[in-house]
C-alpha cells in the first residue's frame, strides 16, 4: 500500500477561527478529513501530522523515511524562514509536495520566497482545501512513477 504523510506547520490548529477571508472557513480536521476520503478513493493510506514546532516537524519528516512514500506539507510560516526543514526534505528520498491554502504570491513580499520549494517536487498554491486534495493525488501519482 502506497503511504502519504501530510504535515501541517504553525497555527494551522486554528484554521476555520480567524482570517476566514483568507484561510476559509473550514477547520484542519475538515481538511484532513477530505484528504482520508481522496487516499480511500486512490488506494492510497494516509497519516496527518500538526505541529507548532519546527524542530518537530524537522523529526517527523526525518521519521518518514522508509514509512511513507511521499509527504504532502504545508510548513505554514516555516516555509518563508526554515532552512532546517527545508534540509530535512533534501534529505527524505520520497516525493514531496509542499501546499499552501493561500496565493502566496498574491500577500506579502516576505510570502513570495519559500525555503521548503528547493526541496519539493511541486508547489500548490491558493487552492485552499482544494489544493491538499490536489496534492495527495499527484503524490499517488508520482509514487506510481518511482
Ligand atoms: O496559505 C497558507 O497555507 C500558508 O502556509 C499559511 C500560513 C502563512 O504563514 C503562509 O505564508 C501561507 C499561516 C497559517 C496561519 O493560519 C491561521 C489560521 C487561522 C487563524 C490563525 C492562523
Amino acid at each position: 500500500m502506497r503511504r502519504i504523510l501530510i504535515i501541517n506547520g504553525p497555527n494551522l490548529n486554528m484554521l476555520g477561527t480567524r482570517q476566514p477571508e483568507i484561510y476559509g472557513r473550514e477547520t484542519l480536521a475538515d481538511i484532513e478529513n477530505a484528504c482520508r476520503n481522496k487516499a480511500a478513493g486512490l488506494g492510497v493510506e494516509i497519516e496527518c501530522f500538526q505541529s507548532n514546532g519546527e524542530g518537530e516537524i524537522v523529526t517527523a519528516v526525518q521519521r518518514a523515511r522508509g514509512k511513507f512514500d511521499a509527504i504532502v506539507i504545508n510548513p505554514a510560516a516555516y516555509s518563508h524562514t526554515s532552512v532546517a526543514i527545508m534540509d530535512a526534505l533534501l534529505a527524505y528520498d520520497g516525493a514531496v509536495i509542499e501546499v499552501h491554502l493561500s496565493n502566496i504570491h498574491r500577500r506579502d513580499e516576505f510570502r513570495r520566497l519559500s525555503y521548503v520549494s528547493k526541496a519539493a517536487d511541486g508547489v500548490i498554491c491558493g487552492l485552499g482545501k482544494q489544493g491538499y486534495l490536489l496534492a495527495v493525488e499527484a503524490a499517488a501519482s508520482l509514487i506510481d512513477r518511482e
